[in-house]
């Protein structure tokens, strides 16, 4: 169940939302030969109430009707459906539609957080070997010439190394990816080259993201987390998170929740920032999480993005400061298989959206129950 007011940071416009949804995946894994699986995930995403096509009415109409006390049902939709051959030994082809999830998601990931979550109809050979692991994946976003001829395709690309990592170093990664887009015109296209690295040493770790495009117009993001456990036996962990994305960075498919607050007000376009915060357990079943975030504009000459990073929230004034933002988050484990969340955010706008008329505080919070087994 989620419910938000102030999404706009305007008491005058009514924007008030709630709603309860459930998703139901389940995972199918066959194995009919020992170098060949087949993975088949369905998928049952709805939000109560909400009025869904009646796909079995003998006069299918465009208007939807009721789906919950009536008798049309909600429609079930595969969220993975793929196959994967092993070649050789190390060497790994996969087929279908698959979720891309990579490093920390700040710039592919698979949107758990979603009711439906993020996958790619894609080709994929991965090759693994003693340095590490290389993906080289073709994703096709949109082919606007299937049954009549058209523009072409939307692609996205790229080569992602994961390295095999000891001591210290908990992880390393580099990449180049490809944004590729023939259904617009003029063709646009925009590469990606990054690395991430993590550490930790003694209750202390470290965690390092950058990425450099080249497009149109050139853009970058930095993204670095130190923290530090300040009470082991309770699992208390300090942290700072600073962050700066330039007013042309094209976010690509981040798991954006996870990133710029649990509210979902900004994208990772022309911000930048700190977020100090606090996590723990209390209790052993209980984990809290305590975080505050600060947001600014990198360019004043530019807007700042909502999260979508296309929808912006103004051009007037030359003031920095967009908003600050408190999260708290509670999970209490029941048992192995069941978990309790809760969140709450409030965003209070600062001097840029004052200036921009958006005076009031944004609030947000949800309640979850998961299974998992
Ligand atoms: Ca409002
Ligand atoms: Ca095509």
């Amino acid at each position: 169940m989620e419910a938000k007011n102030n999404n706009d940071f305007s008491d005058t416009t009514k924007d008030y939302t709630d709603s309860t949804g459930s998703r139901f995946r389940l995972n199918f894994e066959f194995t009919p030969r020992e170098d060949l699986k087949v993975f088949f995930q369905p998928q049952f995403t709805k939000v109560w109430g909400q009025q869904e096509l009646n796909l079995t009415s003998a006069t299918p109409t465009a208007s939807a009707s009721d789906s919950s006390g009536a008798l049309n049902d909600t429609g079930l939709d595969v969220h993975q459906a793929f196959m994967k051959y092993s070649a050789a030994d190390g060497l790994d082809f996969t087929l279908g539609r698959s979720e891309l999830i990579y490093g920390d998601e700040l710039v592919i990931g698979a949107v758990g957080w979603s009711n439906v979550g993020r996958a790619f109809d894609l080709a994929m050979a991965s090759w693994t070997c003693d340095h590490g692991k290389f993906d080289f994946f073709t994703a096709n976003l949109v082919d606007a010439n299937i049954s009549t001829s058209g523009s072409g395709e939307k692609e996205f690309s790229g080569i992602y190394f994961t390295a095999k990592t000891s001591g210290m170093l908990t992880a390393a990664d580099l990449y180049v990816l490809q944004l590729d887009d023939a259904t617009t015109a003029p063709h646009s296209a925009v590469t990606s080259y990054g690395g991430r690295a993590k550490a930790s040493h003694e209750g202390a770790d470290l965690r390092i993201e950058v990425t450099a495009q080249n497009s149109q117009n050139n853009g970058s993001q930095f993204d670095a987390e130190a923290g530090y456990m300040v009470l082991p036996s309770s699992k208390v962990r300090a942290a700072v998170e600073y962050f700066q994305s330039s007013a042309d960075y094209a976010q690509l498919f981040p798991t954006a929740h996870k990133w710029l607050g649990i509210a979902d007000l900004f994208g990772r376009r022309n911000i930048k920032g700190y977020r100090a915060g606090l996590s723990g357990s209390p209790y052993a079943d209980l984990t809290l999480k305590l975080d505050y975030h600060v947001f600014q504009r990198t360019d004043v000459n530019a807007q700042a993005y909502a999260l979508n990073g296309t929808s912006g929230y103004g051009t007037i004034g030359d003031d920095s400061a967009i908003a600050n933002e408190w999260d708290l988050v509670a999970i209490y484990k029941v048992n192995d298989q069941l978990n309790l969340e809760a969140g709450y955010a409030q965003a209070s706008p600062d001097d840029y959206l004052k200036a921009n008329s958006k005076n009031d505080s944004a609030s947000f919070y949800y309640l979850q129950v998961a299974t998992q087994f």
